[in-house]
């Protein structure tokens, strides 16, 4: 049985988890969902119920880092899982205090908060990627590391409500962030795909 996919094409977790199994060259199913209606076959592999999911013959991954590390110890011809402690360091942060940010800055209305003070916390972490790329092209060194895969989706939803404030602030990060949406990887796994649950229906 080929790996299967539960994946929603915008979300930036699922996002990271296609781009590392085409790095590695996986061939799976992919199985397009929209977060509003997932398949009952998703939510039985998985009952946390978010995406990505990664159903194999001897487990279930639902952990878009995991996913990311499983299908590069397939194959890693980028050489991404070397020397992985300061990218570690890195999507920590990002997945945890930049992300609650990034949400809170993104849906004012969902949490009453003031985007503004969101927009402030947030920026701490990409400051940080500023500085992080005043040094080298890309995150840790002038290649791709695994912190800018998996980072990337990420930033690119920082840019949404505001991508004036973002490109004047975080000048060396838009740079970044142009070659990373730019990059074959990112760009071979956006493409709309028929949906799962509707296959009539691309999304
Ligand atoms: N820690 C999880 C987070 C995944 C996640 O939160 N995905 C969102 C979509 S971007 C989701 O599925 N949310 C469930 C929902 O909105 O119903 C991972 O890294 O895979």
């Amino acid at each position: 049985m080929k790996p299967i996919l539960y994946s929603f094409r915008r979300c930036p977790y699922a996002i990271r988890a296609r781009m590392a199994l085409k790095i590695a060259d996986i061939d799976y199913e992919l199985r397009n969902i929209l977060l509003r209606d997932k398949p009952v076959e998703m939510l039985q592999a998985s009952s946390k119920g978010t995406v990505p999911v990664l159903v194999l013959t001897d487990k279930v991954i639902d952990e878009s880092f995991d996913i990311m590390l499983w299908a590069l110890k397939q194959h890693d011809p980028l050489s991404l899982l070397d020397n992985i402690d300061k990218s570690l360091e890195l999507i920590k942060i990002n997945d945890t205090s930049f992300k609650m940010a990034l949400d809170r800055y993104k849906y004012p209305t969902r949490y009453k908060d003031d985007p503004t003070d969101w927009q402030l916390e947030a920026s701490k972490f990409v400051k940080q990627l500023e500085y992080l790329l005043a040094e080298n092209t890309y995150l840790l060194k002038n290649e791709p590391s695994l912190a800018d895969f998996a980072i990337f989706p990420f930033i690119r939803q920082f840019t949404m409500p505001d991508k004036t404030y973002f490109e004047n602030t975080f000048p060396q990060t838009a740079i970044w962030l142009e070659t990373m949406v730019n990059n074959n990887i990112f760009k071979n796994v956006m493409p709309k795909q028929p949906l799962f649950n509707n296959p009539d229906i691309k999304a």
